[in-house]
């Protein structure tokens, strides 16, 4: 039976391909769940693929994680950094891998993206290499959970 792959994603994600593209490129949010899908299929994982604007609902979900997933990818968005609850959450959840994704190189924009709550409690990081990222992290998932 193939793995479960959550892969969250936190508030404002939706917005992708609709504003900023000089930042986050063009793809939307569905894009990147359809090229999630398609590597995931490749990989030979389920992915299951969500968004929320709500931290408690983040929070909700990794612990569903915990029960249901091999593993998680994680774009936390903005909660990235400031989030106790979901470093927490996903302590709680050990040791059942988390990587943090992002899309844009954190460390080269403002000083306050360079700070990660959640990295201390992830497996790894992987950031900067736009919609790609997220396939990295599926690999990576594969790799980890063989
Ligand atoms: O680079 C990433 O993936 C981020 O997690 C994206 C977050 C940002 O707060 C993190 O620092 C890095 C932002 C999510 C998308 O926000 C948008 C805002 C306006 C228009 C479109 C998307």
């Amino acid at each position: 039976m193939s793995k479960t792959i959550f892969v969250l994603n936190g508030p404002n994600l939706n917005m992708l391909g609709k504003r900023e593209p000089g930042i986050y490129g063009g793809k939307t949010l569905a894009d990147i769940e359809a090229d999630c899908q398609k590597a995931g299929a490749d990989l030979g994982l389920t992915v299951d693929f969500r968004q929320s604007n709500h931290e408690g609902m983040l929070v909700d979900w990794l612990h569903e994680a915990g029960e249901k997933a091999a593993g998680v990818a994680f774009n936390a968005g903005a909660y990235t950094h400031t989030s106790v609850a979901l470093h927490d959450a996903i302590r709680a959840i050990s040791p059942l891998p988390v990587i943090e994704v992002h899309i844009s190189n954190v460390h080269a924009r403002e000083e306050f993206r360079h700070k990660s709550m959640i990295a201390p409690a992830a497996k790894g990081v992987i950031c900067g290499f736009g919609p790609h990222s997220y396939i990295l992290a599926l690999q990576a998932l594969k790799t980890l959970t063989q």
